[in-house]
C-alpha cells in the first residue's frame, strides 16, 4: 500500500504488564523494547513516512499497539472497543489524534473489535473472528465502511491472537499468509504469498511504499518478499514479541 503518515506510540514504563496469551519465560526488558521500537520508527521513516509519535501512556501497558485502537479508510476512523477490557481506555487518545482529519465513528457494547483482526486489502476488509473481535464487531466494520464502498469478509481465527498475527497485506490484491493458519478459501480472488508455518511470525510484515519491514531471522519470508521487488528492512523484535506484539500492531498508516 501507499501511505504518507504513521501514528505510533512509545513503549509504556509498565510494558512488562502487557496482556499475553502465554507468559514468556523471561521478563520483558523495557529498555530493549524501547530500542526496538525506536528502530521501528526509523524503518517507517526510511519507508518514506512522516511519523507522528504520541507519548507513552504509562497507565496502559499495551498502548504502543496503536493498530488495535482504530480502523482508518476513506477519511473515516472507526475507533474500536477492544476485546481485552484492560485495553479499552487506550482508544480515546487515538481518536483525538485522528479527529482533526477524519470523521470519527465509535464502537459500542456488546461489539468488540481489535484492529489486529482487521486487514484491509484493496477495498476489502478481512475481519478475523477471534477471541477479541466478535460478530457485532464485524457487523460494525461493515456498517461503517460498507456504505463508503468497502466490503467485509469474516475469517475465523482460532490458534492466534489476531488475524494479522499470521497474515498481512502486500498490496491491493495480494496477501502474505502463514501456511495452515488461516483458511485459504477466505482469500479466493486474491493473490496469496504463503510462508511456512515455522515462519508464521514473519507473516506479519509492514509493506508500504515499496518497502517491506519484516521480523529478523526469517530467511524464506524475506526472500519471498524480495522476489516481489520489495526493499527489505529487517528488525529484531524479541521484546515486542514477548508482549504478543508484531510489526503492524505498532502503527496506524494513513494515506
Ligand atoms: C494484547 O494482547 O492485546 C497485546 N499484548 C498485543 C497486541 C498486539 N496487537 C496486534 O497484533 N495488533
Amino acid at each position: 500500500m501507499r501511505a504518507t503518515k504513521a501514528i505510533v506510540r512509545g513503549i509504556s514504563a509498565s510494558f512488562r504488564d502487557a496482556v499475553v496469551m502465554h507468559p514468556a519465560a523471561e521478563a520483558i526488558d523495557v529498555a530493549r523494547a524501547r530500542a526496538q521500537h525506536a528502530q521501528y520508527v526509523e524503518a517507517l521513516r526510511e519507508a518514506g513516512l512522516e511519523v507522528v509519535e504520541l507519548p507513552p501512556l504509562d497507565a496502559h501497558p499495551d498502548a504502543c499497539f496503536v493498530e488495535d485502537c482504530a480502523l482508518v479508510a476513506r477519511g473515516t476512523a472507526l475507533i474500536t472497543r477492544s476485546g481485552a477490557p484492560s485495553r479499552r481506555n487506550e482508544a480515546d487518545s487515538i481518536a483525538e489524534a485522528l479527529a482533526a482529519k477524519h470523521r470519527v465513528a465509535r464502537t459500542q457494547a456488546p461489539a468488540t473489535i481489535d484492529g489486529g483482526d482487521c486487514m484491509r486489502v484493496g477495498t476489502t476488509w478481512f475481519v478475523g473472528r477471534s477471541a477479541r473481535t466478535n460478530a457485532a464487531g464485524a457487523a460494525r466494520v461493515r456498517e461503517v465502511f460498507g456504505p463508503l464502498g468497502d466490503s467485509v469478509i469474516e475469517v475465523p481465527v482460532r490458534d492466534f491472537l489476531h488475524l494479522k498475527c499470521t497474515a498481512s497485506c502486500i498490496d491491493e490484491r495480494t496477501v502474505l499468509v502463514a501456511e495452515g493458519t488461516v483458511d485459504r478459501a477466505a482469500f479466493a480472488g486474491f493473490d496469496v504469498v504463503t510462508v511456512a508455518r515455522e515462519e508464521a511470525y514473519a507473516a506479519n510484515a509492514v509493506v508500504v511504499n515499496g518497502t517491506a519491514i519484516v521480523a529478523k531471522g526469517y530467511a524464506a519470508t524475506r526472500a519471498a518478499l524480495e522476489r516481489r521487488g520489495l526493499r527489505i528492512i529487517e528488525l529484531a523484535l524479541s521484546e515486542i514479541a514477548k508482549a504478543d506484539g508484531s510489526l503492524t500492531c505498532m502503527s496506524i498508516l494513513l494515506p
